[in-house]
């Protein structure tokens, strides 16, 4: 059994998808991100860093205690590992679908995070940043539609835990303008993963489907949820000990 300590943004979303995929047995704790539910002490144990996802994994392959992990690509991999399964055991596979998750983890997350914000929850526009990044967030879309021109998942001929991490974030792209249909071979590549049954379960998952808060173009917080998701009550998390 594992505990996912979730919410239904991409990074949870791609936690989800893995479980699905390798019928692990999980079970779903849900946070409410903009009433600061991650920012106490009790979670601070699970993951120092006050983020979600994480999971507890409470039947480790070692025996051991219970097994608690954070940072998503971090999560993924140590379940591909767990189960042996969606990454290759050879080097050369190994090797291709860890860059695509490390891209994913230090390049496409961040960035199309970043775009998020300033395109959807900062208070006011500003251009400078909205401009830098949309341009990034679509060029980054770019640099997945070359790959997937080339190979049927991102690691090759297999699906891997990089097809995994990636898919939500694409997924969430039509919130900050970007029409993927003017790229083909990543459109294929989201209808061809979107009709997995693991990932619709994930998708559609009765504790595990997406609120409509998450989904509004513009997001309209008040204050103290502004505070919870991106001010001094998340900051104030960092000195809890
Ligand atoms: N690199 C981290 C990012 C985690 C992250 O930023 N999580 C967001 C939700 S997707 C969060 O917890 N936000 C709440 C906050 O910052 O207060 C991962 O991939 O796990």
């Amino acid at each position: 059994m594992i505990d996912l300590h979730y919410v239904a943004t991409a990074n949870g979303m791609k936690v989800a998808i893995a479980l699905q995929e390798m019928a692990l047995d999980y079970r779903v704790i849900n946070y409410d991100l903009f009433a600061g539910a991650h920012l106490n002490a009790r979670f601070k144990q699970i993951n120092p860093n006050n983020k979600l996802p994480a999971i507890v994994d409470l039947d480790p392959t070692d025996g051991g205690a219970p097994f608690p992990v954070f940072e998503s690509g971090a999560i993924l991999l140590y379940l591909a590992e767990k189960t042996g399964q969606f990454l290759p055991a050879d080097s050369r596979g190994r090797s291709v679908t860890l860059q695509w998750l490390f891209w994913q983890m230090a390049g496409l997350g961040p960035m199309h995070g970043q775009a998020h914000h300033f395109l959807r929850y900062a208070p006011e526009r500003f251009d400078y940043p909205s401009k830098r990044y949309a341009n990034e967030a679509l060029r980054l879309l770019k640099v997945l539609d070359y790959r997937l021109a080339q190979a049927e998942y991102l690691a090759g001929d297999e699906y891997s835990i990089a097809d995994m991490a990636v898919w939500p974030w694409v997924g969430g792209a039509a919130l900050i303008d970007i029409d993927i249909a003017e790229l083909p071979a990543l459109s294929r590549w989201v209808k061809q993963v979107g009709e997995r049954p693991a990932v619709q379960a994930a998708v559609e998952g009765k504790q595990t489907a997406v609120p409509g808060e998450y989904t509004q173009k513009h997001a309209v917080l008040t204050p103290e949820q502004w505070s919870n998701m991106f001010g001094e009550n998340l900051l104030a998390a960092s000195d809890i000990r």
